[in-house]
């Protein structure tokens, strides 16, 4: 018998503080959900499933040998089955079990039980699992529009003025050009936030919008109806295009006229304060800062995707596709006149760098979604499929973008494409995750490595990935999409935090993400539909941070309190893939 080996201390040391009744300001320090954690327990997605869905949960190895499912208010017992053998899965340093209990179908709520444990987290099973939280995950977006007002109607408790008009915007001297001069204002209004801060940086949007663009791409006629309340609602585009607008039209104003570069970001000098997004813009100035090869490429990408996608709105949006097509050609041939435009953070700019130094990636992506929307082989030609590789989308590497679009598009494209050939791209790596799965005990396809700033992003983006596999390859039992479900389970609570991992989700979620609305607001509530960054064994923060994080093991280094910008961040590159995922396994 193998038996649990969770370190008590590293639960353990997590304080709680709930906020005493009437408190007009945010607690301090908390861990809610962690802290109910202070024993191993069930670990489950808090949310639920489809009635279809591959259902499993991890239970901490101990003496029982058998689950039961338990019907909420009934207690009826829904189900009995063996729990697997127990085996240790290092990211945590825990021995588990899984329960299978997927022969569950019937519609209604459950708990898992297991002898010597509390009840797991609730959750239920049934259409429309996820559809509260794909709305909430596009309307987190929504939360973190720069430039204009969140009203009670559409934003509840979280309803604010607006902030960072960005109307006003000066060119940073390492942007200045022989047209636009340093300190010359240019407006640039629109676009999200990048995440707990209230910078818009290209290269981050570009992965961003381009998730939310392609899950509609793959089923334009499944998003046309949902509307999930926006100022726009009901104007004859898409919500989700509603929301992708936002930040295109501001990535638009990113492009200099004069030559097609980008500025690869829109931002205060210093991260601002925790202050309310009307009050940081109120305190300071916002500039442009130089136009890189990556945001050049990364604009072109995503500009190209728009181009294609809104030609289908000519009435709501007359001219923005020729427009975007334009803009996109522009920034490639800026691109590739200046292939080594690398990201160089000014001595007196501090905030988010997103550099990268390497760029084959996206010059491959840019390349695919052109070649994509104009058919013009130079572009695959520019592309090298047969040189370039997939990989789990990131900011950083965007390959992965490329094979995805190609996948969607594959019976459209010119004849110097090799569909079988994308086929195999995506499924080669698929595969790879799917044996990570098999490796692994908690038969989620995680390992140690995984748990880097962002982890569930990755996570996210994984789940992506095998769902594209899914779209080619099916097959009878849904291999590729059963390994994706694993993976939102343990964001919405399979993991060894026994917390789900957005806000407002699950009986625990994050209290005190580093989100400055959320924190600075008098909510008493962080706005919903965020993804926190996760666990991350980087613990970047931790000399600020008033509280130790909880753990050093990877999968257990995440710290709920607001000082924990590595761990507890949101940002809108890992919320589009949480759309992208909570839609399609929200769907039969
Ligand atoms: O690329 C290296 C890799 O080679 C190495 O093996 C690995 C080991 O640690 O590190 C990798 O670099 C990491 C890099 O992200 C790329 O993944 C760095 O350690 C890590 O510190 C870096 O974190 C980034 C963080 O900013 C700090 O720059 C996150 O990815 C990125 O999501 C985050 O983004 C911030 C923005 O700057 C500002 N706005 C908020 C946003 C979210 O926190
Ligand atoms: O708040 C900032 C967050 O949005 C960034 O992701 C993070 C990393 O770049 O930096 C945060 O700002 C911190 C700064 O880097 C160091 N001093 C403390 C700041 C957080 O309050």
């Amino acid at each position: 018998m193998v038996l649990a080996a969770l370190p008590g201390s590293a639960m353990a040391a997590i304080v709680q503080t709930e906020p005493a009744p009437g408190a007009d300001a945010p607690a301090p320090v908390a861990a809610s959900a962690a802290a109910a954690s202070s024993a191993p327990a069930i670990a489950l997605n808090q949310i639920g499933f489809l009635p279809s869905a591959s259902k499993r949960a991890t239970v901490p190895a101990g003496t029982a040998i058998r689950f039961a499912v338990v019907e909420l208010g009934t207690g009826r017992v829904a189900l009995t089955g063996p729990l697997g053998p127990a085996a240790m899965w290092p990211p945590a340093g825990l021995a588990v079990r899984i329960a299978d209990f997927s022969a569950i179908t019937t519609p209604g709520r459950y708990v898992l039980r297991v002898a010597g444990l509390a009840d797991s987290a609730p959750f239920r099973i049934g259409d429309g699992a996820y559809d509260a939280l794909t709305a909430a995950a596009i309307r987190a977006f929504y939360f973190n529009r720069s430039g204009i007002a969140l009203t009670p109607a559409l934003a509840d408790v979280h309803a604010r003025a607006a902030g960072h008009p960005d109307t006003r915007v000066l060119i940073h001297a390492s942007a200045a050009g022989p047209k636009r001069r340093a300190g010359d204002v240019i407006a640039s209004p629109k676009g999200w936030y990048d995440a707990g801060d209230y910078n818009k940086y290209i290269v981050n949007s570009g992965i961003s919008v381009y998730t939310l663009l392609a899950a509609y791409e793959q089923a334009p006629a499944r998003w046309r109806a949902l509307r999930v309340g926006l100022p726009e609602s009901g104007n004859g585009l898409p919500d989700l295009l509603n929301e992708a607008l936002w930040n295109l039209d501001w990535m638009l104003t990113m492009q200099d006229p004069d030559d097609g570069g980008v500025y690869h970001k829109l931002t205060s000098p210093r991260f601002d304060g925790t202050v309310m997004p009307d009050v940081a813009s109120a305190a300071g100035t916002r500039v442009v800062v130089q136009k890189s090869t990556a945001a050049a490429l990364d604009f072109a990408a995503v500009m190209a995707v728009g181009s294609r996608v809104f030609r289908d709105f000519e009435a709501q949006r007359p001219g923005l596709s020729a427009r975007m097509l334009k803009a996109a050609r522009s920034a490639w041939d800026w691109a590739r006149a200046h292939p080594d435009a690398i990201y160089r953070q000014p001595p007196d700019i501090h905030t988010g760098e997103y550099g990268d130094d390497t760029l084959d990636d996206e010059f491959a992506w840019a390349a695919a979604e052109l070649y994509i929307t104009t058919r013009e082989d130079a572009f695959l030609t520019a592309l090298r499929p047969a040189r370039t590789a997939m990989t789990v989308p990131s900011w950083n590497d965007v390959r992965g973008l490329a094979w995805m679009s190609l996948a969607t598009h594959r019976h459209d494209l010119t004849p110097a494409a090799d569909p079988a050939l994308i086929e195999r791209r995506v499924l080669a790596l698929a595969d790879q995750l799917l044996a990570k799965s098999a490796r692994s005990s908690w038969g989620v396809a995680l390992a140690v490595p995984d748990f880097g700033w962002g982890s569930n992003g990755t996570v996210l983006n994984e789940a992506m990935v095998l769902l594209q596999a899914d779209r080619l390859a099916p097959g009878a039992d849904r291999p590729y999409r059963r390994a994706a479900q694993d993976l939102l389970d343990y964001v919405l609570g399979r993991n060894p935090l026994g917390m789900s991992m957005v806000t407002g989700f699950g009986a625990h979620s994050p209290r005190h993400p580093h989100h400055r609305p959320s924190e600075a607001g008098r909510a008493g509530a962080p706005v919903p539909g965020f993804v926190v960054g996760g666990p991350n064994a980087g613990r970047q923060d931790v000399a600020g941070c008033p509280v130790p994080y909880p753990s050093t093991l990877p999968a257990l280094s995440y710290l709920d309190h607001f000082c924990s910008y590595a761990s507890n961040e949101v940002a809108i590159n890992w919320n589009a893939p949480l759309v992208y995922v909570a839609w399609a396994l929200g769907e039969e």
